[in-house]
């Protein structure tokens, strides 16, 4: 497909542009994906350890799990792709991101319209109070093995601060991803493998309010059907490509 092409397609709906963000944008940033060929910890599947069923049995492996990527985490840097969004909400052409990713990078990138559906892995909180923390130092983060216990009520551990497989989305993030969904009249579907619901439904809301759905990945997915342009190829290189030639073209 011919980024120019899309670009003039975007530039006639005189564009509000929302994003739909999966791990597949950290990448570049050093943060393995989930279902790749590096994804996290290939002897398990996330879905057998983002689960509170997983907490329950075994917390210290999920613990465990949590930690290897905080220590990723804090070596990482947004990179081009989390930027290229940051100058989408500068020009005032974004509506929003909505990430499925848990790592922060793009409020580091300077992007401030931001709804993180699966919550954010630098805090933690209580299984059974209101107590909540951030983590993301490299004392605690580094704490090798005991288990995190609150603070507060002494007797509980402490969770990461996401949402794991069987658990609801927090009902404001979800609405706020629905209502930017519908505000908009292009989404841009980046580096997801589109097989997490409810996430993976907002490109099919995306299409019955009439919008360009434009997909930025490295191979097909089970979202493709349902875009109306995909750009294959690394989107740390395709989506400052496409923003930078959008923005040009819209002055
Ligand atoms: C819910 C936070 C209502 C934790 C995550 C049966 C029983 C119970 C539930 C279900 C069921 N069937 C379906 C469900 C619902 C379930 C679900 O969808 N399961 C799937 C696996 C079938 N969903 C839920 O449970 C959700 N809650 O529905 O509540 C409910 C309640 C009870 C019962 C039913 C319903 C909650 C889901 C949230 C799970 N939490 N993360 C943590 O991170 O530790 S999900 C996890 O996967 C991450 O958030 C991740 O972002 C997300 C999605 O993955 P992707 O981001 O897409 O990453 P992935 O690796 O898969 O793909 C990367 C992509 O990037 C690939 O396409 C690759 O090609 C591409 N790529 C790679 N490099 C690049 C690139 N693209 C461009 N450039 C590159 N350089």
């Amino acid at each position: 497909m011919n980024i120019d092409t899309v670009i003039e397609t975007v530039v006639e709906k005189k564009p509000k542009i929302v994003s739909v963000v999966g791990a597949g944008i950290s990448k570049a940033s050093g943060m393995p994906t989930f279902r790749g060929e590096d994804g996290l910890w290939n002897n398990y599947r996330a879905e057998e350890l983002a689960t509170p069923y997983a907490f329950s049995r075994d917390p210290k492996l999920v613990w465990d799990w949590y930690r290897a990527r905080m220590r990723i985490l804090l070596e990482a840097e947004p990179n081009p792709a989390h930027c290229s969004l940051t100058k989408l909400e500068e020009k005032n052409i974004s509506t929003g991101i909505i990430t499925q990713n848990v790592d922060g990078l793009h409020e580091i990138a300077g992007s401030k319209k931001i709804v993180e559906v699966h919550g954010r892995i630098r805090y933690r909180r209580c299984v059974n109070c209101d107590h909540f923390e951030r983590w993301d130092s490299n004392e605690k983060a580094q704490k090798s093995i005991e288990l995190p216990y609150c603070p507060k009520c002494e007797t509980n551990l402490l969770r990461p601060d996401v949402v794991w497989f069987g658990e609801t989305l927090d009902s404001q993030s979800w609405q706020q991803a629905a209502e930017w969904t519908m505000q908009s009249n292009v989404m841009l579907v980046i580096g997801t493998s589109g097989v997490v619901a409810p996430v993976s439904t907002l490109p099919i809301y995306a299409k019955q309010n009439n919008s360009l759905v434009i997909e930025f990945n490295i191979e097909q997915t089970p979202i493709s059907g349902y875009c109306d342009y995909s750009l294959f190829g690394p989107c740390e290189e395709t989506l400052p490509e496409f923003t930078d030639k959008l923005i040009e073209r819209m002055k």
